[in-house]
């Protein structure tokens, strides 16, 4: 069975990074089914499909609990959602990558 991965990015919180997002995706999709497709679509906003928040809420939290890793892309871009999500899956145990691009310079904005 091939493996299922649960990808998260910020949307709310700022869309600049669509684009990586999908191209980590695209790398991902070598090694399993992506459940989270739409986090690199840069249409995501638009294509809701009616569905409530609390229905995207509720989708996106059984596609995290039957994922079997978790992969979170530029933490420093900050997202309410992202950050939720990492707490959820730390609850449910999951496997956690956090990348971070540190030519972004924000890890150094809380340094000086
Ligand atoms: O607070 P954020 O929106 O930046 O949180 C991003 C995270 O929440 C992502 O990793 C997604 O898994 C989840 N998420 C946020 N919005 C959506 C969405 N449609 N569909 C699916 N997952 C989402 C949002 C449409 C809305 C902006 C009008």
């Amino acid at each position: 069975m091939s493996r299922k991965i649960y990808f998260a990015g910020s949307i709310s919180g700022g869309r600049d990074d669509a684009d990586l997002h999908a191209r980590i995706i695209e790398q991902l999709k070598q090694y399993g089914k992506v459940l989270t497709e739409h986090v690199g679509n840069t249409t995501v906003e638009k294509d809701r499909n009616d569905l409530s928040d609390q229905e995207i809420h509720d989708r996106d939290m059984e596609w995290l609990n039957e994922s079997d890793c978790r992969f979170c892309t530029e933490v420093s871009q900050p997202s309410l959602g992202v950050g939720y999500e990492i707490g959820r899956a730390v609850d449910l145990k999951k496997t956690i990558l956090c990348l971070f691009r540190t030519q972004s310079g924000k890890d150094r904005k809380y340094r000086d």
